[in-house]
């Protein structure tokens, strides 16, 4: 017996030294996103125990040494001697790898998901980690470092005899994540939110203990992803008031679902298994999407809104506008893909698909007003997808008959080769101008636009077809939108939007984002757009030039040159106050322009949708929110 329990010793060693070797390997980085991962893995066991019903609130706080502990009101992680190991149960969860939910005594597991990798990973990348139990009436405590026991569990005090829970304090280890181990409330907030939605009632606090930036938030949603769905929707005008939810078990798979149209033309979908979130969906999102497409066709047919004649609405109609939650649990998750993120389970399909066909079926004939409505939008958007075609393939019937039709206003650039050519897509003719005598002929094309494109959040499909400055970007661009994107026909390897840096500027750039990120996001995921940086300011002095890209820089400038009277300081008030030389010198020569590459964080694709939802729609309070709270992160931002 001893014997053997010093084999497990050195098997657990051994275990969590590969942890330590490989951390990626089990939490994905080292980066601010790993550091973060290691609250979420901890915040999981306390949820499964909120899913057993046996525990309601979750504290986590953020220390002032940037540890964070995590304290619930469950049973407690059993301190009795597990016979297995003969270790005390505390020992093993914090110290066996993928020991994690060993004593969860069946239901639905959180840790199931990509990485769910349990506790002991957690303990084997902390400096220190200390663990207390409340049962009974007494406090246990156990201490470790980097994986390995300091201190042995032992009472260390008394407690109400009521009180039970488990309390989890950790500080990653500087070693390990080297880049950053500060952690970003923010970051903390989005997801211990979204876990608050997933599992109705259970109250989850964020407390930041830091100095100078103290904050407690609650997160306790009664309707659960009922206002998650309101929530997405907040910064849009919903079509009607109500949020559709469907709930039930099937085969022993739980469904949620809850969702509501907005005046909006864009889908947003969230799908969740086991409370992770399935970004790639799988086969729930499937049986979510057919059942939609199914039930409401029947209705349309039904109720004469559509005719014997016309056509099936497709499911991109019907989810035109939708923001939706479909969250199921279930015990065995089939992940699949090459990440390993789309659910694979058949059951799951089948499961969501009857329980939605049959409550929404009825939603529907209970709710006819709300029926109406979708149905009317869904044909609306039939039409217009209709309507987007046929204006389509005249363009493309007019460009084969003229030959290649290039738009009127384009400057194109000589070389043919894309990967040698850049565009700028330029605001104002006069700057227009200005960009056209400075370019290098041979690889830079300027496209200039007049004033404020359209905003597509805000226009279906047939009139981003109709919208002159649109089309010229898209038949510059060569590439084609939406379905009919193909980026191996982009025709300049940078898209280069330059605007005035003053708010107007940053607009008409917003507008441009919003355009090729609803239309062709590839661009954007493939490293394609760019925003131009224009200076600041001009600072002249004995017939020598300096510029500054940031007030910051100026005050360098400044102080090199000395501050006296024959300093001439110019506030570029827009890209028209340049000559074509200055233009050329500051913001348009490859060798010393700066240049910004827009990118999007993939694993916070739902967060874009989101800002694009809340800066481009049509609700104001949203919107100042989101100003307020991210102005911190804007420089010279010229109002
Ligand atoms: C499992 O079933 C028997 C009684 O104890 C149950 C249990 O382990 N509950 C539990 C674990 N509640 N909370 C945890 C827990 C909390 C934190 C903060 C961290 C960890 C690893 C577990």
């Amino acid at each position: 017996m001893s014997q053997e329990y010093g084999a497990d010793q050195i098997q657990i060693l051994e275990g969590l030294e590969a942890v330590r070797k490989r951390p990626g390997m089990y939490i994905g980085s080292t980066s601010s996103r790993g550091l973060h991962h290691l609250v979420y893995e901890i915040v999981d066991n306390s949820v499964d125990e909120a899913l057993a019903g046996v525990c309601d609130t979750i504290h986590v706080t953020v220390n002032p040494d940037n540890s964070v502990s995590v304290e619930d009101n469950g049973r407690g992680i059993p301190v009795g001697i597990n016979h297995k190991s003969g270790l005390p149960g505390v020992e093993v969860v914090f110290t066996i790898l993928h020991a994690g939910g060993k004593f969860g005594g069946g239901g639905y597991k959180v840790s199931g998901g990509l990485h769910g990798v349990g506790a002991s990973v957690v303990n084997a990348l902390s400096e220190w980690l200390t663990v207390n139990v409340y049962t009974d009436g007494k406090i246990y405590e156990e201490k470790f470092s980097r994986g390995k026991t300091t201190s042995p569990l032992t009472v260390i005090g008394e407690c109400d005899k009521e009180k039970h829970g488990t309390k989890v304090t950790f500080l990653p280890d500087a070693e390990i994540f080297k880049e950053t181990q500060e952690y970003d409330y923010s970051v903390l907030r989005k997801r211990l939110r979204e876990m608050a939605f997933l599992t109705k009632n259970l109250r989850i606090e964020l407390h930041d203990t830091r100095e100078g930036q103290e904050r407690n938030e609650v997160y306790h949603y009664e309707g659960g992803i009922k206002e998650f769905v309101a929530y997405l929707n907040k910064s849009t005008s919903p079509l009607y008031e109500d949020i559709i939810y469907c709930e039930g078990n099937r085969n022993n798979v739980y469904v949620e679902v809850a969702m509501q149209h907005n005046d909006s033309y864009n889908e947003s979908s969230y799908s969740f298994v086991n409370n992770i979130n399935t970004p790639e969906g799988g086969t729930h999102l499937t049986g979510f999407r057919n059942a939609i497409t199914k039930t409401f066709n029947e209705y349309a047919r039904t109720n004469k809104m559509l005719k014997d004649s016309d056509e099936n609405l497709s499911g991109e109609d019907i989810r035109e506008g939708l923001t939706s939650i479909v969250s199921i649990k279930i015990e065995e998750p089939q992940f699949e893909g090459q990440t390993k993120q789309k659910l694979g389970n058949t059951e799951a399909r089948n499961a969501v698909e009857y329980l939605l066909s049959e409550q929404l079926t009825y939603y529907l004939e209970q709710n006819p007003d709300v029926a109406r409505k979708i149905c009317e939008k869904s044909i609306q958007s039939q039409r217009a997808r209709e309507a987007a075609r046929k204006a389509r393939d005249i363009t493309r019937r007019k460009s084969a008959l003229d030959g290649f039709s290039l738009p009127g206003k384009l400057a194109d650039c000589s070389d043919k080769n894309p990967k040698n050519c850049e565009i700028f897509i330029v605001e104002g003719d006069s700057a227009g101008g200005s960009a056209k005598s400075a370019r290098n002929r041979a690889t830079q094309a300027i496209l200039p636009l007049r004033g404020k494109i359209l905003n597509v959040e805000k226009a279906r499909l047939d009139r981003v077809y109709g919208n002159e400055e649109i089309k010229a970007m898209i038949t510059a661009f060569g590439t084609g939108i939406h379905d009919d994107f193909d980026i191996s026909k982009l025709r300049y390897d940078k898209i280069i939007i330059m605007t005035d840096a003053d708010v107007d500027g940053a607009h008409i750039a917003t507008l441009m984002l919003t355009f090729i990120y609803r239309f062709m996001p590839d661009l954007i995921r493939e490293g394609h757009v760019y925003l131009a940086q224009p200076p600041l300011y001009k600072l002249e002095k004995n017939k020598k030039v300096w510029y500054a890209y940031s007030d910051d820089e100026l005050a360098k400038i400044i102080d090199e040159v000395g501050r006296d009277q024959n300093n001439k300081i110019q506030r570029y008030k827009g890209l028209g106050e340049m000559d074509a030389e200055q233009l050329w010198d500051t913001t348009m020569d490859p060798e010393k322009r700066i240049l910004l590459r827009v990118s999007m964080d993939e694993e916070d694709a739902s967060d874009v949708n989101l800002t694009f939802m809340t800066l481009m729609g049509d609700k104001v309070e949203p919107r100042r929110d989101f100003i307020l709270e991210n102005a911190k992160y804007v420089k010279n931002l010229d109002i």
